[in-house]
């Protein structure tokens, strides 16, 4: 590559762009005093280590690094519930300033290592001195628990170079297995507590949780 820098300028654009996007979203829900379905946003443009060892390992030339690797410019959204994730997805498709262009939901078909997570491949035009130029970014969408678990386990990864024992293995995947069932006991605790505000704010008295 010539000029990575020069390469690479439009895909901090786009991070720049959706970044406020996204952050828009969360701030109408809470100008509308509602549960917001997005926590907070984070995003990046891949190291350009990090896209040439991408290169290396999966055999892609330079001249098609634009259109084979998808992951350039990087959004994540950290939501507190699973359904705030669907809800997220749900409106990330309605938007006609961008368009989904793949989705892999490893929530229901988790990956072996455990991780979960919702991806979306996204074309969004940006707007140049010399015209429209369509880029790709990946949008992953997650729970904070999901967050928690990839985070580290991302940063121990990085330690042991993606060779992990098979023991440490096994106990990554019994910690997702934890993350994802204090996911679930977070949505019912909030589902009877919806339910006991429900029945309260309709006369029906007072109601315990239990
Ligand atoms: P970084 O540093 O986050 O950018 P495929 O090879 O076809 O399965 P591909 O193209 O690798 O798919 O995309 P995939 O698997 O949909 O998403 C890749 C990204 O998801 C990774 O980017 C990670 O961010 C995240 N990810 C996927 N699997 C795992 C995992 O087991 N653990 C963690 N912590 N994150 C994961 P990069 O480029 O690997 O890393």
């Amino acid at each position: 590559m010539q000029d990575w820098e020069l390469f690479l300028a439009p895909y901090e654009q786009v991070v720049s762009e959706l970044k406020v996007k996204l952050k828009g979203i969360r701030q109408q829900y809470r100008d509308q005093n509602l549960h917001t379905p997005i926590e907070f946003v984070t995003g990046r443009v891949k190291p350009i280590h990090s896209i040439q060892l991408k290169c290396q390992l999966r055999g892609i030339p330079e001249s098609k690094i634009e259109r084979e690797m998808q992951d350039i410019a990087g959004l994540r959204i950290m939501c507190q519930f699973v359904d705030d994730i669907y809800e997220v997805v749900r409106l990330i498709r309605l938007r006609n300033d961008l368009k989904v262009i793949q989705e892999r939901d490893y929530i229901s078909n988790r990956k072996e290592s455990g991780y979960r997570s919702y991806h979306l491949i996204v074309e969004y035009p940006v707007q140049l001195i010399d015209g429209e130029k369509k880029i790709l970014a990946e949008i992953q969408i997650r729970t904070l628990a999901m967050n928690f678990w990839a985070t580290i386990e991302h940063s121990l990864n990085y330690k042991y170079q993606g060779e992990f024992p098979e023991k440490i293995n096994d106990r990554l995947k019994n910690a997702s297995e934890a993350a994802h069932q204090l996911d679930a006991e977070m949505s019912k605790i909030r589902e009877e507590i919806q339910e006991a505000q429900h029945l309260f704010s309709h006369g029906k008295g007072a109601h315990h949780i239990e």
